[in-house]
């Protein structure tokens, strides 16, 4: 049985030259770039609840997509089909990795005994799938958000009767990750957040949430699970308030409360630009302060005001991500994992093949444009020298904590007005456009 009749072998690499929409351009698995290969580097990974459980719905109409993994007999069969279309798509596109969360493989059962079963279940067959195919979960999560009972949270429910639900989930998707060798573990913040105050005790919420990360890290040393916990940031949808609003309030959040260590971030790029934020700053944010652990990849629409969700097309912006992302030293456990659907009148199986080539090609090529502009030399060393003076003589004194207002208003005294130098944006923003 095949799902994707369409495409008869796995998408070949044809080069810059080819007019074939249905091949990479730019995306060369083995193609060494700077000590890696591009695989090594771009880690890609599909999400499963977008790309086999997307169902074009939207908040005006409902499903529209006829997917022909999405019947049979029972729930759980059409979970099997599901499951081995995402398995051919892996294939067939070329990509290692996948994503998912609990219900998006084994659905709900009548009894929270069930669905434990129905996930264990599911998670045997997609264990076997993957030896056979060789393809990796990048992460796992459980969908703390879907289901009725959330409706004022999970962790951050004022009902703990609701908390221990989301345990429970927690509990066994981190089960599932360990068994199917997920290298990482996901927490985004669902309705972990709020619409009004006048019914939301905010520091309890907090703490509560808090309590349930604790939990987790806890239990993963009980089963030996050794990879990495990640939270992702967002600012606003479901609630009007998330409390992961962006990177900066998330590191603090893991430090107030003791977390650190355990915890890095999972940035997504129409999350950070729904924060008011570029994509970048919220990378750069993460790699500052050592936790940027793997990537969201899509972009948003600059001209609505929510998480569209789309594929990412724009160079440019992946390119000045790349450069983020290459500086901090790259991926550890982390990867580019398509948070990203297709759009609610692109019906075909064959739009999320041009989708998922036209997001790994932009990648690929802000990849390439992001090494050269490094080694090229040119915009790092610019802001390597704006800083210059920080390493030596006063700077260095001042950073040593040698130095206090009285010693410095003394040493300035007799001295002339800085020399103020040009920030040279439409320099460098040439510089960028070289590479792109
Ligand atoms: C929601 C979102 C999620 C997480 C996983 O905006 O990005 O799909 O990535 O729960
Ligand atoms: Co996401």
């Amino acid at each position: 049985m095949t799902y994707f009749p369409e495409i008869a072998a796995p998408i070949p690499y044809e080069g810059p030259e080819s007019d074939n929409p249905l091949a990479f351009r730019y995306y060369d698995a083995d193609q060494m770039v700077g000590g890696k290969t591009m695989s090594q580097h771009l880690r890609f990974a599909v999400a499963y609840w977008h790309t086999m459980k997307g169902t074009g719905q939207d908040p005006f109409g409902g499903p529209v997509y006829q997917r022909p993994w999405n019947h049979g007999s029972s729930p759980m069969d059409q979970a099997e089909n599901t499951l081995n279309a995402a398995f051919e798509f892996l294939t067939k596109l070329g990509v290692d990795f996948y994503c998912f969360h609990d219900r998006d493989m084994a659905p709900e059962g009548d009894t929270f005994a069930q669905s434990v079963d129905n996930l264990q279940t599911m998670v045997a067959k997609a264990k076997k799938l993957q030896q056979e195919t060789g393809k990796k979960l990048l992460w796992g999560t459980a969908n703390l958000f879907g289901h009725r009972r959330y409706i004022h949270g999970a962790a951050t429910n004022p009902d703990p009767h609701v908390f221990a639900c989301a345990a429970l989930q927690v509990k066994h998707a981190l089960e599932a990750t360990l068994e199917l060798g997920g290298e990482n573990y996901v927490f985004w913040g669902g309705r972990e957040g709020y619409e009004t105050l006048l019914n939301t005790d905010l520091k309890r919420e907090r703490e509560q949430l808090a309590r349930f990360f604790h939990m987790a890290v806890d239990h993963a040393k009980k089963i030996g699970f050794s990879g990495q916990f990640l939270i992702e940031p967002k600012p606003k949808e479901p609630t009007k308030h998330q409390y992961d609003f962006d990177s900066a309030t998330v590191i603090g959040f893991l430090r107030e409360f003791d977390l650190l260590d355990h915890f890095k971030l999972n940035i997504e790029a129409n999350h950070a630009t729904l924060a008011a934020h570029s994509f970048e700053h919220d990378l750069t944010t993460a790699a500052a302060a050592g936790v940027l652990g793997s990537i969201d990849a899509n972009m948003g629409d600059l001209l609505l005001g929510w998480d569209t969700d789309q594929f990412p097309t724009d160079v440019n912006s992946m390119t000045r991500a790349m450069l983020v992302l290459l500086a901090s030293g790259g991926f550890t456990s982390g990867g580019l994992n398509f948070d990203a659907h297709v759009r609610r009148a692109s019906l075909d199986t064959l739009d999320l093949f041009y989708a998922h080539i036209d997001g790994m090609d932009t990648f690929a090529r802000a990849l390439l444009a992001a090494h050269a502009i490094i080694e090229d030399g040119r915009i790092p060393e610019f802001t390597a020298q704006r800083y210059a003076g920080w390493d030596k003589d006063l700077g260095a004194s001042i950073l040593a904590g040698k130095e206090s207002l009285d010693s410095l208003a003394t040493w300035i005294l007799d001295k002339d007005e800085p020399q103020v130098p040009s920030g040279r944006q439409e320099y460098l923003e040439r510089i960028l456009n070289f590479f792109i």
